[in-house]
């Protein structure tokens, strides 16, 4: 570990000797395409490393004044996991923030390198910013590099663990903070300390770095397989969009807790592996032991969205899966499994390769969410889905059926091998399979990515055929299909969906009880 303080104060930038040494840093970023990093990295660094951004918050964010508390009793440690990440672009996230903070608040900087292949970059950052930073200061820089990629969901409690401020702010390696970002926050924090709070996310695109404005009738929420979604919201009569909001979860992974309330609830669930799931973790165990999440568009920080994972996952539990969709996916069992009651089945109902995951029984020992439970007089699931997250109810009140549709024990799964898309029955049990939703008004059966299963040549003498096609708004002849008992009728051609040969879907008159016809659905509904 190695630990410096720095003086926090300086004039940034306006020395060219200050950009010379900056530049020094930034060229020895080892040579990697784009791709590596999914970002424009020759824009990254030619870009300043803090540069004037839009004031994207409301004026009245300006001129507001906030209640903030006396600076000896709030002191902000930041924490920022990283890896691979270009070296303009960490330096970019670290002196914005330390620009654009005031220096009675930033008590510590803790930066972890989760074992980037640039390995002389944290040296190099150690050097640069004592050479940057000359006079004595308040603020200290505690920089670590794992001795192995041990993920971000380790990397960012262990930064917890060196941390000594009083609250804690949790930040991607890819951030700009705009001005004023950490008053609007720090206000919200010090009026109730049950409540933890993300600013609005603005996004910053991949090839160009054009800084846009967040959108703030939006927030966090989760589906029942337990992937992250945006949330539209409804704005309140006479509410100002500037007002924070409640919020089921947090804006993505970027959130300022006190470290006593983050460690009363032992922090990220440490059985979480490598990336993901960890922040909707937090937002569940946080509602249901007594808290509150809000996003607060006063404070905007700008998040560099990347199409794609820019890093590999370890291999899982078995070496023939995907292992970014194994991790996932494990995580989210492991969060089924500690905090949604009966609720689980739904998750696997929709995620039924999870039922295989093994969970070894000396890792669910060693977290035990009763102990939070009990410490902290949790409630049960089925609270969240009442006061925090009704939405997430709502969903199935809508379908008439919905998850995987099983034939014979497999499942109807649509391939895509761009740009065809292929329907077959394959096992149930691969990471992705598709989910199917039977529309009670349209008679639509639909898959996540809106394709609906239609027929073609419905009244030529040819047989008809069974088609893959874009859901159309209303009722459409060719895509209403109706539920008799299992079966799936067609409902203008009286035929069934059938699967006679292995794998071999069609449409045949209709046979009570053939096992071919037979097609469940993993939940349904009043069935
Ligand atoms: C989203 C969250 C992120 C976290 C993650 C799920 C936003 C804006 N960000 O990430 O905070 O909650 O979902 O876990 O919503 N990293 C490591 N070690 C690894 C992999 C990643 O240190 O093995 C770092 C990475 O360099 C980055 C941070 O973790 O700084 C988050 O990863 P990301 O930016 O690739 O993922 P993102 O933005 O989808
Ligand atoms: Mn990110």
């Amino acid at each position: 570990m190695i630990c410096i303080i720095l003086q926090s104060d300086l004039q940034l930038f306006f020395h060219q000797e200050q950009l010379n040494l900056c530049n020094k840093f930034i060229e020895r970023t080892p040579d990697r395409p784009d791709s590596f990093f999914q970002y424009n990295r020759q824009l990254s660094d030619k870009i300043n490393a803090v540069r004037e951004l839009p004031i994207t918050r409301h004026e009245s964010c300006n001129t507001r004044r906030y209640s903030l508390p006396h600076y000896s009793r709030a002191k902000l440690s930041v924490v920022i996991s990283f890896y691979n990440e270009a070296r303009s672009m960490l330096l970019r996230t670290i002196l914005t923030l330390i620009n654009r903070t005031s220096e009675d608040y930033l008590h510590e900087l803790i930066i972890i390198d989760d074992c980037s292949e640039d390995v002389g970059l944290l040296d190099n950052l150690k050097q640069l910013m004592r050479n940057l930073f000359t006079t004595k200061s308040r603020l200290t820089l505690i920089l670590k590099r794992n001795q192995h990629r041990k993920g971000l969901i380790w990397s960012r409690n262990e930064g917890v663990r060196v941390a000594s401020g009083n609250y804690l702010l949790f930040l991607d390696s890819h951030c700009e903070v705009n001005k004023g970002w950490l008053e609007p926050l720090l206000e919200r924090l010090a009026l109730n300390s049950s409540l933890a709070v993300s600013p609005l996310l603005d996004p910053i695109e991949p090839e160009t770095f054009s800084y846009r404005t967040g959108n703030v009738l939006l927030k966090g929420g989760f589906d029942w397989s337990l992937h992250f979604h945006w949330l539209p919201r409804v704005l309140a009569e006479l509410e100002s969009p500037e007002m924070q909001y409640t919020s089921p979860a947090f804006a993505g992974g970027i959130l300022m807790i006190s470290r006593e309330w983050f460690l009363k609830l032992r922090g990220f669930n440490p059985e979480l592996q490598i990336w993901g799931g960890e922040s909707i973790e937090l937002a569940i165990k946080l509602w249901l032991c007594g808290g509150q999440i809000e996003i607060v568009p006063c404070s905007r920080i700008g998040h560099l969205f990347r199409p794609r994972h820019a890093f590999e996952f370890p291999p899982q539990f078995d070496q023939k899966l995907d292992s970014a969709q194994a991790t996932y996916l494990r995580n989210s069992k492991i969060i089924a499994e500690s905090w949604l009651d009966e609720y689980k089945y739904l998750f696997y109902a929709l995620k039924p390769a999870a039922k295989q995951i093994p969970l070894n029984i000396h890792e669910a020992q060693l977290y035990d969410p009763i102990l939070i439970k009990d410490g902290h007089q949790c409630h049960r699931f089925d609270w969240y889905l009442r006061h925090v997250s009704p939405e997430l109810k709502l969903q199935h009140w809508s379908f008439s059926a919905l998850g995987t549709l099983r034939n014979k024990g497999r499942c109807l799964h649509v391939e895509s091998t761009f740009p065809k898309l292929e329907l077959l029955l394959t096992s149930c049990f691969r990471l992705k399979v598709s989910q199917w939703h039977l529309h009670p008004e349209t008679g639509q059966l639909s898959t996540e990515s809106k394709r609906c299963l239609g027929v073609r040549n419905m009244k030529s003498p040819e047989r008809p055929q069974l088609m893959l096609e874009p859901c159309v708004t209303g009722q459409v002849p060719s895509q209403r299909w109706q539920r008799r008992d299992t079966q799936l009728l067609h409902a203008e051609t009286h035929l069934c969906l059938d699967n006679p040969l292995k794998n071999q879907l069609e449409l045949s008159s209709c046979r009570p009880h053939a096992a071919s016809q037979s097609f469940q659905f993993a939940l349904e509904v009043g069935a």
